[in-house]
């Protein structure tokens, strides 16, 4: 009976987005190369994967309206994590386990065993003791029809962890057992739960990975775990850690004794829009991770989740992106490869001296675009130097690398008349020759990477399409671009 349950509720909810896809598709906040769902309310990446000749993305779905709800896993499939085919919806709240009218079927993972498709996911319920959250099964055999395990919850919360703060299972195999690691709160402190299995159901409690000792936050959400090399990385989004909301450790880590001894920690992103980014591997062995482009309400300077409600949506995902470790253990965030597929109208100056008076820069229509270059900072004698984009209308987004106070700030405080904001990082530049700075403009987002892709900032702005200008200019002396590469993005949304 339950099994028909989830198959209606599925059937409902895919009836909803066939009667309002057309419509929210003409947006005018619709991105163009990121990824969206097609209607409703989109949040965390789920269960990412490569499996049989195409990537999986499962998504934290309320396909109704565009705010978060009731939450179901939605599914797409792609062959180059740009270009789309929406699947049914995988999973719909349908058990006494996972019915929590304002919870439902929150984020997991997923995994290949016996030629099946497994997903871990968290189910949340009231179960009379209030806002309770088990780890769940539900599996496939062709990878888009889901069945969820009879013997559901397979985990529940340890002893000294609340049922409320016990989320998002990330699973990976090692040899031949699986191993998960889950988000957990002790004593107000967030820890990241190690668990084991040979047969994804019976599940053996292994010790604390990690824990905060209050400097990283009181709860950790979507951990994730995984070997870079010869290391392993562990990323979480702290709840309660102040302005950081992705942070990565990396260190060694230790099968039988399950302790990971970290010795570097950074931050994936320092804008107000990348949140519970999950790593999953590329068939030819990079490993990438999609981060969620908006924040929650209880993050500091968080305002609210934009504008795009009105069309009947509201959240895309971050742009993929490899993960590298420097020779210092730290880690570098690169955009994929695949993108450079969808470059259309590419200029390219070797170098470019910018000064006090105002620079225009070309690329694409303004609003869909990449443009790289590098700053020769040998050459350069300025104290800041201006990027304004998305400009005009009077209004634009003030991006300034402020070589004096070794400051980068994103400020979006007149950008769209809705988004508010200014994201900052520690800018490094003592002793560098060259600073490299990336960046993509979508139509409601921007994402400038700079200082080998460890300094990123993600900011969602829903400026109008008169807001096509980019500017450049220096205070107090010049600025030296060389190599500067700009293109127009191709649409991928459109058929
Ligand atoms: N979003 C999910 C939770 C997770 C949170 C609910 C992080 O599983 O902890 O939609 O954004």
């Amino acid at each position: 009976m339950s099994r028909e349950l989830m198959i209606q509720n599925i059937e409902k909810a895919q009836k909803e987005i066939d009667t309002k896809k057309d419509i929210v598709k003409t947006g005018k906040m619709r991105q163009h190369y990121h990824f969206m769902a097609q209607t409703g309310w989109l949040n965390d990446p789920n269960g990412l994967i490569f499996y049989k000749g195409k990537y999986h993305f499962f998504f934290q779905y309320n396909p109704y309206y565009g705010f978060w709800d009731y939450m179901h896993w939605g599914h797409a499939v792609s062959d180059d994590l740009l270009h789309w085919e929406y699947l049914p919806l995988a999973l719909a709240p349908s058990e006494a386990y996972d019915d929590h009218m304002r919870g439902g079927c929150f984020s997991g993972s997923s995994i290949v065993y016996e030629d099946k498709l497994f997903l871990m996911y968290t189910a949340t319920t009231n179960a009379g003791k209030g806002f309770e959250q088990t780890q769940c099964i539900a599996y496939s055999d062709d990878g888009i029809h889901f069945e969820k395990y009879e013997g559901n919850p397979v985990i529940t919360a340890p002893e000294g962890v609340p049922a409320c703060q016990f989320r998002d299972p990330k699973v990976w195999k090692h040899e031949d057992t699986f191993y998960m690691v889950c988000g957990a709160s002790r004593d107000n402190k967030a820890q990241a739960l190690l668990y084991k299995t040979t047969d994804m159901v019976h599940w053996e409690y292994v010790n604390v990975l990690a824990e905060s000792r209050g400097e990283w936050g009181y709860m950790w959400e979507c951990p994730d775990f995984y070997p870079l090399g010869d290391q392993y990385v562990l990323m979480f989004s702290p709840m309660g850690a102040g302005e950081r909301t992705v942070v990565y450790l990396t260190g060694d880590f230790d099968y039988s004794t399950g302790k990971f001894d970290y010795h570097t920690s950074g931050e994936i992103d320092w804008g107000f829009d990348y949140y519970a980014p999950q790593s999953f591997m590329a068939p030819d062995g990079r490993r990438l991770i999609v981060g969620w482009a908006n924040a929650w309400d209880w993050m500091p300077f968080w305002k609210d989740w934009g504008p795009a409600y009105k069309e009947g949506w509201c959240g895309s995902f971050n742009l993929t992106r490899e993960v590298r470790m420097s020779d210092n253990g730290t880690l570098q965030f690169v955009p994929v490869k695949e993108l450079e597929r969808i470059r259309t109208n590419g200029k390219n100056i070797k170098a470019l001296t910018v000064a006090q008076t105002v620079t225009n820069l070309a690329a694409g229509d303004g609003i869909s675009f990449e443009l790289k270059f590098s700053i020769n900072l040998d050459e350069t004698d300025a104290k800041q130097f201006v990027m304004e984009l998305r400009k005009g209308a009077g209004k634009k987004v003030i991006c300034t690398f402020d070589f004096e106070h070794t400051q980068l700030t994103v400020d979006r405080n007149n950008s769209d008349g809705w988004s508010k904001g200014i994201s900052r990082s520690v800018l490094a530049v003592h002793n560098k020759k060259v600073l490299d700075v990336h960046v993509f403009s979508d139509q409601s987002s921007l994402e400038i990477f700079t200082d080998c892709y460890q300094n990123n900032h993600s900011n969602n702005v829903f400026a109008g399409n008169d807001q096509n200008e980019i500017n450049v200019y220096a205070y107090g002396g010049k600025v030296c671009l060389t190599d500067i590469e700009s293109y127009g993005l191709e649409d991928c949304y459109q058929k």
